[in-house]
């Protein structure tokens, strides 16, 4: 079942004359599983190439963000990324965000056995409409950890404002440590989002499935299929999926006839030239300290003081 937010905004998408949905519903929990199988995949680069970034440039990052930070993780998932770093930035508090709380509340137990020292609380939410922290977060040295390039699931103008939000609630001598996935040639995104197993394909339907539990939906998962590709003009990759025969579908409170061929947009995931990140970071009232990427200049972690 949906809350009444998401219910409203499935059943806004899903009748539009252009029909889509919100990519945060591919994140039930055979999602996030599923999301976890695709950083495995050899064509899926994002997840290994950050991976060696933070691998190579630890301790300097560590230098550079400061210890004895507040971490807050958006879009924590399994909160793996987190952990490989608490040696080397020495959290005194960590933050959890995800709007797939259960996974995240399975992944946190496990590590706070691993490190008792670090307070460390889940969060189940959607931060990607209004963003406002509970008390138990600490106010002070506040580090934002969002890794991953899922900055780019927001067209270039909601990343500036959900960017602004976060910077308003840095607190004194906060700051982030975002991961940003650069332009490449289109072949190595194209194959990155319609892998051969046919996992992101898996990944993509999946929703339709969840969509199906939160209101009441009868899509046929078998009557659609998967399309990811890079979309050049607009910078950004594109996640469809493509009704095989004429349907009707049904959900709470709507219905609609999809046609052969009709599609359901689930998400863009914008590339950016590195340049551009750093001026949407500085924008929104961020300062770039320091950029670190790989030889082949395929991703950026950078770090921005509040
Ligand atoms: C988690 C949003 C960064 O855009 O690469 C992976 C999600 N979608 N394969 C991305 C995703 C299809 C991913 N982000």
């Amino acid at each position: 079942m949906a809350n009444a937010h998401d219910a409203q905004e499935l059943h806004a998408g899903l009748g539009a004359a252009e029909p889509c949905i919100s990519p945060k519903f591919l994140y039930d929990a055979l999602g996030s599983k599923l999301f976890e199988a695709i950083c495995e995949l050899p064509e899926y680069y994002p997840t290994r190439t950050e991976a060696a970034i933070f691998e190579r440039h630890g301790a300097e990052i560590a230098r550079v963000a400061g210890t004895g930070a507040t971490m807050i993780d958006l879009g924590a998932g399994n909160c793996a990324k987190a952990a490989k770093l608490f040696p080397l930035l020495q959290p005194t508090q960590y933050v959890a965000v995800d709007i797939s709380s259960e996974f995240t509340h399975d992944a946190l137990a496990r590590l706070r056995q691993r490190f008792p020292q670090i307070a460390m609380e889940a969060l189940g939410m959607d931060f990607s409409n209004r963003f406002e922290l509970p008390e138990l977060v600490r106010a002070e040295r506040r580090l934002f950890f969002y890794p991953g390039s899922s900055l780019g699931n927001f067209t270039p103008e909601q990343a500036h404002e959900f960017l602004m939000r976060l910077r308003a609630q840095c607190g004194s001598d906060g700051g982030i440590l975002i991961g940003i996935d650069l332009a490449k040639d289109k072949a190595t995104l194209d194959a990155a989002y319609d892998d051969a197993l046919g996992v992101t394909a898996a990944f993509n339907l999946n929703i339709l499935r969840h969509v199906n539990q939160l209101v009441d939906a009868d899509f046929d998962i078998r009557q659609w299929r998967h399309h990811g590709f890079y979309n050049a003009a607009r910078g950004r990759i594109e996640m469809h999926l493509e009704a095989r025969t004429a349907q009707d579908v049904h959900w709470r409170g709507g219905a609609r006839r999809f046609e052969a061929g009709d599609c359901i947009h689930t998400e863009n995931s914008y590339k950016y030239q590195q340049a551009d990140a750093i001026k949407l970071l500085e924008r929104s009232g961020f300062e770039a300290t320091r950029v670190w990427t790989d030889p082949q200049r395929w991703f950026a972690v950078i770090h921005a003081q509040a």
